[in-house]
């Protein structure tokens, strides 16, 4: 059995990764594939309770390496649960997030080394790691003013002092270090625009899969 292709989706808050993860999964399917949609943190039943602890305004502070040391608990299970799993069947898996916002948000937010960060991915998921990453990508302002509209906002929204600036600068360099990876759209595009390059970029890539 040929093994599913991974597929992550990557992007500061409010830039369009739930809306065009429909998009891209519409697409692939279009295209013959069997797709699980999944995202982090979460992803398991254990790792959704563990995606609460993190962006619950808890009573108790979270220090950052408890918030570095959980987003990689959590994606131990979902790999190993979820994601591992179902590549082997066969299935293509789009995950909303994956170890780049840890790199982009643990490491270029707060301030832990890449290489720290990498470590523990190589332990997590050293033999993983995406085909194809889709940085959406938008001014920080945008990204919040669209996130705004959803409500409330959560533990990691309510960050200031440039945090975002620093994620999405750190995503851009990510995206630079591994061009054959990462594909970036102009997310600050109309919808309609963010979706027919999800649907080129889709194209290209079932195509080099055949
Ligand atoms: N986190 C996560 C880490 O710190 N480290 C990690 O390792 C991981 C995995 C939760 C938090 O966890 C952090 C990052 C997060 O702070 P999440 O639930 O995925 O992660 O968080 P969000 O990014 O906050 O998810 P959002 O739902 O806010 O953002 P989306 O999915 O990017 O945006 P979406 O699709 O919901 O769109 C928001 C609104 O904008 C509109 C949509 O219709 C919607 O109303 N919109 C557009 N409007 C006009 N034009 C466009 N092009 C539009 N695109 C979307």
């Amino acid at each position: 059995m040929k093994p599913g292709r991974f597929i992550t989706v990557e992007g500061i808050e409010g830039v369009g990764k739930t809306t065009n993860i429909r998009f891209l999964t519409s697409a692939v399917e279009a295209h013959g594939h069997t797709v699980l949609t999944t995202r982090e943190p979460g992803g398991t039943p254990m790792a959704d309770r563990i995606r609460e602890l993190l962006i619950e305004h808890g009573d108790e502070p979270m220090p950052d390496i408890a918030e570095l040391l959980l987003m990689f608990a959590s994606r131990a299970l979902h790999v190993n649960n979820v994601i591992q799993p179902a590549l082997a069947a066969g299935t293509w898996v789009i995950c909303d997030r994956f170890t780049d916002s840890t790199r982009a948000y643990q490491g270029g937010g707060r301030g832990f080394p890449q290489q720290d960060i990498n470590r523990l991915a190589d332990w997590v998921h050293g033999d993983l790691q995406p085909d194809l990453t889709i940085l959406l990508d938008a001014p920080v302002e945008m990204g919040m003013r669209r996130a705004g509209r959803r409500g409330e906002p959560d533990r990691i929204e309510i960050e200031r002092d440039g945090f975002f600036d620093r994620v999405r600068a750190c995503y851009l360099q990510l995206a630079a270090a591994e061009p054959d990876r990462f594909v970036i759209v102009d997310a600050s595009q109309d919808l309609e625009a963010v979706r027919r390059a999800i649907e080129g970029i889709c194209a290209a890539l079932c195509a080099n899969d055949n």
